[in-house]
């Protein structure tokens, strides 16, 4: 074969090959073979101890390189998967680079030692930082698609988003598209078929590459999906076209992958590939595919490998000879080697190095330059109401700021928006908004909160500032991987890289004569555990509008809790404080000020406090009220002057009492003000149940002003 003569460069014959000259096959080989050789390496590394981790692309490299070839780095968007490194390589991420995200090093320039091995990042090349989740990334690819479609539109938004921290990443082409990639296994989620529903209803240009290595770790894929086949599975979806190839073979799958990315970059709609391909390694280095799968499987993917099959094609069609495939081998295994020496000296992280990006260095939303004076003007407003006005207010000094959810808009059908009044939300909040910006600024999703809540995390990375709303906090839980998993971590992980600046609008709680299991939940502790999450809820119509602002203006991922109970009431209200009036997040409002005893509390039990509290003034005990408004962060010195002040405090909270956000207040009092206090720490909670519906039950269940009565009177005689 050594003898067979090459093809010379001027006869080459690039139709032959699905129009990739020669240097391109080249080229695809080579990224083939360093792929597979950092994956042999890293297992080498594992098994002496120098990596922690390692997941291969083996078998899976053919199709990724083409997808590689088929988009533009810098330009198109890529929510890949742990499985890509070939993509990866031919997007430009280096062996050097990866090896050192495999021993963790300081300068691993995915996450800084934050991350696994193959969880490549990069803004420089568009590679979005992805988490070990199956199943996120289809979302954000969505998501940032949205984006693409909505700067082409609107080019002041694109500018704002230049001029916004991170900016210099913010960028947008006539014809980019989207590509994300998964596992046949993470199609069965729930948000993949979000993700299609989504983009083929919008017809958006993503490319959903399935490598279908026929296994998820152990459990073969006719078990796993319907029909055995997804691309079969989900052929009906409008505006979607679906390709099918053999993802071992390089040429076939190019030509695949350009044909999807044609009909995107066309904007005729998403598309979705569906390659199949092999899985010689095991599912990672500790699984071991012998215990599940039989020699004569292995046997016959064992023949389907990429690497020989394509060098052995590139020898007999005279493109290499065997001396060429060994010098590029050589090259290859030299790269490497010199990769591998420096990972291994690279330094570690530093432990003092684990705070960097957990939350914005570039906007502090507890600064005092949010310390702003209301200028009220106009009729009271109920809480419901300002929300409304504050983000229509918002929303016109920011191009890049979005509202959907479900039932948000006015009205589906514009062409009716003459003669119906509108809806705007179930509770109204964000009535007159479709009218007044249109549908491409507010707009409906399907029900689907993991959806709404990964697809703002897509338009977040590229800049935009969705305002998400889930209809009723109870109904949250679907969107919980995407709001613990991807939002509150993205900046972290991809050590400040990349951010999620998505405000997450929730009307939580009780107290409402009816709600029952299913429309009065709380479960805000739930969230302020989450590192990187800033978790607000205000009381009054005032705070709501300088808080929702403030979510807007910072560059954090915020959930705004709204009370639904306080929507209407007549206690609450405020004219409108301007268009600029801001809050910072974390400092309390002090609701009434007292010298016996302190209540810290927040949301609709602020009011209940209220009427314990004029109740314990004529029985001569001074209350003091502490609305702690923002739970995370929240006014660790607004608590201490208060408990210092008064030597007693109630905690009192609507949520259930046993791990509830009471327990935190509540032992960090013990903590650091023990000295201080002349009785124990009191919690005034929910009972450990759910919220029943009859108006009775509720009571008993839900904290009541009796109930802080009760505990203050204890504390006071104590
Ligand atoms: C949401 C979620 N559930 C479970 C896991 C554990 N897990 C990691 S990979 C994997 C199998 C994925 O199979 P597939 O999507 O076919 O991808 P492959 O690894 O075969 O390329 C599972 C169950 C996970 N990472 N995320
Ligand atoms: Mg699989």
């Amino acid at each position: 074969m050594a003898s067979q003569a090459k093809v010379k460069s001027e006869r080459f014959d690039a139709a032959k090959y699905e129009g990739l000259d020669r240097d391109a096959l080249v080229r695809i080989y080579r990224t083939m073979f360093l792929s597979r050789r950092l994956d042999d390496r890293e297992i080498q590394l594992k098994r002496q101890q120098k990596i922690y981790f390692q997941v291969s692309a083996a078998g899976h490299e053919a199709v990724q390189v083409a997808a590689g070839l088929a988009l533009k780095p810098g330009y198109d968007w890529f929510f890949p998967y742990y499985r890509d490194r070939a993509l990866a390589l031919t997007l430009g991420i280096t062996p050097g680079d990866m090896l050192l995200q495999s021993v963790g090093a300081k300068d691993d320039p995915s996450s800084g030692g934050r991350q696994m091995p193959s969880h490549w990042s990069s803004p420089r090349l568009n590679i979005v930082s992805s988490s070990s989740a199956t199943g996120p990334q289809w979302l954000h690819a969505v998501g940032a698609a949205e984006a693409s479609l909505y700067y082409h539109r609107d080019a002041k938004a694109l500018e704002q988003a230049r001029k916004a921290p991170l900016g210099e990443f913010a960028g947008a082409h006539a014809d980019e598209v989207v590509f994300t990639s998964g596992g046949e296994g993470s199609t069965s989620q729930g948000e993949f078929f979000e993700a299609l529903n989504a983009a083929s209803l919008g017809r958006l240009p993503v490319i959903f590459l399935v490598e279908d290595n026929g296994y998820a770790i152990s459990v073969a894929v006719e078990e796993q999906t319907a029909g055995g086949s997804i691309s079969k599975l989900v052929a009906s979806f409008p505006n979607l076209r679906i390709e099918e190839c053999d993802g071992t073979e390089p040429l076939e799958s190019y030509a695949a992958l350009a044909r999807a990315v044609a009909h995107c970059r066309g904007r005729k709609g998403p598309a979705l590939v569906h390659a199949h391909v092999t899985r010689p390694y095991s599912h990672s280095l500790s699984d071991d595919e012998t215990l599940y799968k039989t020699p004569a499987e292995r046997e016959a993917d064992s023949r389907r490998d990429p690497i020989p099959k394509f060098g052995l094609f590139l020898v007999r069609e005279g493109v290499l000879d065997e001396r060429e495939i060994e010098a590029i081998e050589s090259e290859v295994e030299n790269e490497i080697l010199a990769a591998t020496d420096r990972a291994l000296a690279a330094e570690p992280p530093a432990a003092d190095s684990i705070y960097a990006c957990v939350y914005s260095p570039h906007v502090d939303p507890t600064a005092k330059k949010f310390e702003a004076a209301p200028h009220l003007a106009g009729p009271e407003k109920t809480m419901v109401e300002m929300v409304a006005a504050t983000l229509a207010d918002e929303m016109a000094r920011d191009s890049r700021i979005v509202v959907f959810g479900e039932d948000v808009a006015d009205c589906s059908r514009e062409e009716s928006l003459r003669a119906v009044k509108g809806k705007g939300g179930v509770f109204k909040a964000t009535l007159g908004l479709q009218r007044r910006y249109g549908k491409g600024r507010v707009f409906n999703t399907p029900i689907a909160e993991a959806g709404i809540v990964g697809r703002a995390i897509g338009m977040a990375v590229r800049g935009m500032k969705p305002v998400a709303e889930i209809q009723f906090f109870d109904y949250i839980w679907p969107a919980m991987m995407q709001l613990r998993g991807e939002m509150a971590v993205l900046r972290w992980r991809s050590a400040g890289h990349f951010k999620c600046p998505v405000i997450v609008r929730a009307p939580i709680g009780g107290y409402l004569t009816g709600g029952s299991i299913y429309h009065s939940q709380s479960g805000e502790v739930t969230f302020t555990h989450i590192p990187g999450l800033r978790v607000v809820m205000p009381s009054t119509a005032l705070d709501l509008c300088g808080l929702l602002r403030t979510a807007m203006r910072s560059d954090d991922p915020v959930l705004f809790l709204e009370h639904k109970h306080l929507y209407r009431q007549p206690y609450n209200r405020s004219p409108y404080p301007g268009a600029d009036f801001t809050i910072p997040f974390g400092k309390a409002r002090v609701a009434r000020e007292g010298k016996d005893v302190s209540i810290i509390t927040y949301g609709a039990v602020v009011h209940r406090a209220e009427i314990a509290a004029a109740t314990l003034e004529r029985e001569g005990v001074s209350a003091e009220i502490i609305d702690l408004r923002s739970l995370s962060p929240y006014d660790w010195e607004a608590i201490a002057a208060s408990v210092g002040k008064t030597n007693r405090a109630i905690v009192a909270y609507e949520d259930t009492r046993s791990w509830g956000y009471g327990a935190e207040i509540a032992a960090r009092i013990g903590e650091e003000l023990f000295a201080q206090l002349d009785a124990p720490v009191r919690r005034v909670a929910a009972t450990d149940t759910f919220c029943a519906y009859h108006p009775s039950l509720e009571d008993a269940i839900l904290p009541q002003p009796e109930d802080i009565l009760r505990a203050a009177r204890e504390l006071a005689a104590y």
